[in-house]
């Protein structure tokens, strides 16, 4: 395992390629993936439709391209789109569904990332001519501002069934969606194949140094690569990208149950501690997010007293600390997070 003398618990987006991986992309054999003319990164969307049960899969540089690309493919200007009140596309996406795409948001709140059957039923807009048109609903899993929780196979189909019954497509935001695999202990399909096609990051848990991945049937494929090419994501040597992705598929990621024990053990340990408050039923997967009681230390100066120590963590919300955990942190690191926060709080 690659070890940081820094404890960085910011993201899994920092997390490094493995030796093997770089192996992977000095040798890759390459070509002109505009003309599709690069072997490698055809092995490598070959392999990850197979992987979701899918007809086919397009390799993009970032989970934000993807969900963008997903969004103007799936729906036309002016289109609704039923939205998860904290998704990481209203939030963290520069608004690029409305700046770009031309779509309106609807936001549904979920008390953990999940729609329920009725709740969406009920939030469903019903055709009317002074309603924008509604094409599409995008789940999120796992979900990151909630906390890396799942949406469960069963949760899935619920939402597919109001998908079907209102003709609205369905996409996963499907950025962490092998740690809900591996959490749920159960092959990704399980999770897949109730949507109608989703994007998985190459370069989070994972450990590839960039890339996510669209998946979905051929048509939707066909029609994401020119969704991709206006966007300028059309690229070229691309196999040294999709190189470490077959690496990832291939070997990464039944090591994630480590990065989960981690995140769980990270959540008890730092639960024990004066002022700190955390759900730990949230904790399902390697997400762990907190607040610290304000009368104690202010959040912002926690998260600065740590880093001082060499640890670091993000600030979510006013009052909301997150940290992650992931192929760059080891049981060490846990203990160590623990009794430094311990030490600034006591
Ligand atoms: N999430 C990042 C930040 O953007 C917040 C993180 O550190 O968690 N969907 C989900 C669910 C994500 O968590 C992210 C990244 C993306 C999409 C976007 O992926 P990238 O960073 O590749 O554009």
């Amino acid at each position: 395992m690659r070890k940081q003398a820094t404890i960085d618990l910011r993201s899994d987006t920092v997390t490094l390629p493995t030796q093997e991986m770089i192996e992977a992309i000095t040798t890759a054999k390459l070509g002109d993936d505009v003309y599709a003319e690069d072997p490698t990164v055809r092995e490598f969307e070959e392999l990850a439709a197979r992987k979701f049960g899918k007809q086919a899969a397009l390799l993009v540089p970032s989970g934000t391209q993807a969900n963008l690309i997903s969004l103007m493919t799936n729906c036309k200007r002016g289109d609704l789109v039923f939205l998860e009140a904290q998704s990481h596309i209203y939030w963290y996406e520069v608004g690029g569904l409305s700046a770009i795409a031309g779509l309106f948001p609807w936001l549904i709140e979920t008390e953990n990332g999940a729609f329920g059957y009725e709740q969406l039923e009920n939030a469903i807009r019903p055709k009317n001519i002074h309603f924008p048109e509604a094409s599409i609903i995008c789940v999120e899993n796992t979900h990151n501002r909630h906390g890396g929780t799942i949406v469960t196979p069963s949760q899935l189909e619920a939402i597919s069934q109001v998908a079907k019954n209102n003709s609205l497509k369905l996409y996963m935001d499907g950025a962490r969606i092998f740690n809900a695999a591996i959490a749920l202990d159960c092959d990704v399909q399980a999770l897949s194949r109730h949507v109608d096609n989703l994007m998985f990051s190459l370069s989070k848990g994972l450990c590839c140094p960039i890339g996510s991945v669209l998946v979905g049937s051929t048509s939707f494929v066909e029609k994401a690569r020119k969704t991709r090419k206006i966007l300028g994501g059309g690229m070229r040597q691309a196999g040294v990208i999709a190189a470490p992705g077959i690496v990832a598929l291939e070997k990464m990621i039944p090591r994630l149950k480590e990065d989960h024990n981690n995140a769980k053990n990270l959540a008890e340990g730092l639960a024990t501690l004066r002022g700190i408050h955390i759900n730990l039923s949230l904790v399902q997967t390697n997400i762990v997010t907190f607040d610290v009681d304000p009368s104690i230390i202010d959040d912002e100066e926690f998260i600065s007293k740590l880093a001082k120590q060499s640890i670091l963590a993000a600030l979510q919300d006013k009052n909301k600390i997150r940290m992650v955990t992931h192929y760059g942190i080891s049981k060490e690191n846990i203990e160590a997070t623990i009794a430094v926060a311990g030490k600034i709080l006591s």
